[in-house]
């Protein structure tokens, strides 16, 4: 698992280079919003539960056939295994955002993922808009506690999607 600073260094020990202009301007954007992404997280920790719920609840609205017999999400047990992952996804979008780094969501997260959800028939088009529905309201919430936002909150998500 790796942290905007550990990758950066990786790649530049590679080529055997110092930190040029490039990777400098990359270093500042990582401090220069190091306090929002603390507080972000700590916005996103607090809310987690009813985040997770609401965009549940969006997503089963907007696709009600999920939650209909047939429906990947029908039967409750199937139901909470969708909310999890849900919560699962915000739990390391959260983490990834704080690390300034997408490498976690690569390493525990989206690796073989495809493959299950292939073997399980879980659908991955509402999965996505269910991420989709994560990441509005998580903006919405950083925005609504006065934390300055910015594509530090996007990219997580994104690369999950
Ligand atoms: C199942 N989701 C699963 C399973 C895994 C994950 C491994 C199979 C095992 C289980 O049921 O627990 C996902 N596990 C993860 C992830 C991690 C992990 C991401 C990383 C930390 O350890 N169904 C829908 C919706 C969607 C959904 C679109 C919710 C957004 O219709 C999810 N995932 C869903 C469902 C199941 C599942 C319903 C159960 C499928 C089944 O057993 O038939």
């Amino acid at each position: 698992m790796r942290d905007a600073v550990t990758s950066l260094i990786k790649n530049y020990d590679l080529t055997g280079r110092y930190l040029d202009r490039d990777a400098i301007d990359q270093l500042k954007s990582y401090f220069q919003t190091g306090t929002a992404r603390v507080q972000a997280a700590a916005v996103i920790n607090s809310n987690a539960a009813a985040i997770v719920k609401q965009a549940g609840s969006q997503l089963f609205a907007e696709i009600p056939e999920l939650i209909r017999p047939g429906g990947n999400a029908y039967t409750t047990r199937r139901y909470a295994a969708c909310l999890r992952d849900m919560d699962y996804y915000l739990r390391y979008a959260t983490y990834a955002m704080v690390a300034g780094d997408t490498d976690v969501l690569d390493e525990r997260v989206l690796q073989g993922l495809r493959e299950t959800y292939n073997s399980l028939s879980v659908p991955i088009g509402p999965t996505v808009v269910g991420i989709g529905i994560l990441q509005g309201i998580v903006r919405e919430q950083i925005a609504a506690a006065g934390v300055p936002t910015g594509e530090y909150i996007d990219r997580p998500f994104d690369h999950l999607i």
